[in-house]
């Protein structure tokens, strides 16, 4: 194993002490990985852990996004997606048009999973929220609706006048199942008062994600990457994320999501490289030790590079999304959507068992399922 090198920095054999003792490793550990130039000890140390709690088992689900609204009062300056009211592209869905798309990928494709997230409208209300997700629980019960990232939460409870835990709460009863990673973003204020001075801090995003795990709704957390941090903004993200789920054991996966520049205010920046993409994944498997899975979000990351991440830490590939906004208006050039069939051949292609799941990580067993697209893609 080449975890020794010349250089003492380089030297990672005390982290590989540290990685097969099951010992957390700390600050000074994440900043030399970031560092290092030793790709392959890094991904080999991440695939140790990986397969000490995920086995040989990679994870899909069969899902479908959708982005009800891109009109935002944030002007985040890494967002292509969000717009004015007054733009003649601007939209807002309508609950029977989100009510037909869940219907349609339940029937055609077996989905079991809605991933709604939208812009902060300024002028809609919390009623229009909880019936959206009042409507889609009661048609389609069996279909869970993660939905609304810890910003979008933030804004509904500012517009309705109430605390995050009371909005929480009102969407769970409505039927909300669970909450995505994104908004977290980088937590460093720095960054933050640079690139998104309207979002919610970094500290209202781990305290919304805290309200959500103690009432039962688990969720995601994510990193964007890619822009102008640093290896330092990084690590403290990844510590502040491990210091979280020590607490509440309420995150599902963490996802580093790979910043696309185009049609952004930051088109000038070049977009990631693939070593520091495979980097994410892996030091975010080695330093989140508290987290089950870490996920490659392929419409981000590229379909090969994901496929790669999978010997690189990672047991999960996200799912067959069929519609996606917000990386495409930046220009990502990965399809809108995989099939079942694609998912599992690049799973199986690098020896690992694809197995479907739904949101919370239980296996599908595939010989139950009845939807016609997935009989017929596999
Ligand atoms: O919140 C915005 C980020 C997020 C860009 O929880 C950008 O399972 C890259 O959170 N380039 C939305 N990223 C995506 C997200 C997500 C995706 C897949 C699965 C899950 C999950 C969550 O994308 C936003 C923001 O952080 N984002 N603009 C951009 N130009
Ligand atoms: Fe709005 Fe989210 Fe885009 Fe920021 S990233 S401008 S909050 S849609």
């Amino acid at each position: 194993m080449p975890v020794r090198n010349t250089s003492s920095r380089e030297d990672l054999s005390d982290i590989y002490e540290k990685v097969m003792d099951k010992q957390r490793l700390g600050y000074e550990d994440g900043m030399r990985l970031f560092e290092s130039h030793e790709i392959h000890t890094i991904g080999y140390l991440a695939n140790i852990v990986r397969e000490r709690i995920n086995k040989n088992n990679v994870y899909y689900v069969i899902n479908r996004h959708i982005n009800y609204t891109n009109i935002c009062k944030n002007r985040c300056k890494f967002c292509a997606f969000s717009r004015t009211q007054e733009k003649s592209d601007a939209f807002l869905m309508s609950i029977d048009e989100m009510r037909d798309k869940a219907a349609r990928i339940i029937e055609e494709e077996g989905a079991t999973e809605l991933h709604i997230v939208g812009g902060l409208h300024p002028e809609v209300g919390l009623d229009y929220y909880f019936t959206m997700i009042q409507t889609l629980h009661d048609c389609f019960p069996s279909l869970h609706l993660k939905a609304f990232t810890a910003v979008e939460i933030a804004h509904f409870a500012e517009i309705s006048g109430t605390t995050i835990r009371e909005t929480l709460k009102l969407l769970k009863k409505a039927g909300l199942g669970s909450l995505p990673g994104g908004g977290a973003e980088i937590f460093s204020t720095r960054i933050r008062n640079e690139l998104c001075p309207e979002k919610i801090s970094g500290q209202v995003w781990l305290n919304t994600m805290r309200e959500a795990h103690n009432l039962g709704l688990r969720s995601n957390a994510t990193l964007l990457y890619g822009h102008i941090e640093n290896n330092e903004d990084r690590v403290n993200h990844l510590l502040k994320l491990r210091e979280l789920q020590d607490e509440t054991h309420g995150f599902l996966a963490f996802i580093p999501l790979a910043f696309h520049p185009k049609n952004t205010e930051l088109k000038r920046l070049s977009g990631t490289q693939g070593i520091l993409d495979i980097k994410m994944l892996a030091i975010g498997r080695l330093m989140l030790d508290n987290f089950d899975h870490v996920k490659a979000y392929w419409i981000m990351l590229g379909i090969k590079l994901s496929q790669i991440s999978l010997n690189f830490g990672v047991d999960d590939i996200d799912g067959t999304v069929v519609e996606e906004k917000i990386t495409h208006s930046a220009g990502a050039e990965t399809p809108e959507s995989l099939t079942v069939k694609q998912i599992r051949s690049l799973i199986e292609e690098t020896g690992h068992e694809p197995v479907e799941r739904d949101t919370l990580y239980n296996r599908i067993n595939n010989h139950s399922r009845s939807g016609r697209g997935f009989a017929a893609s596999i």
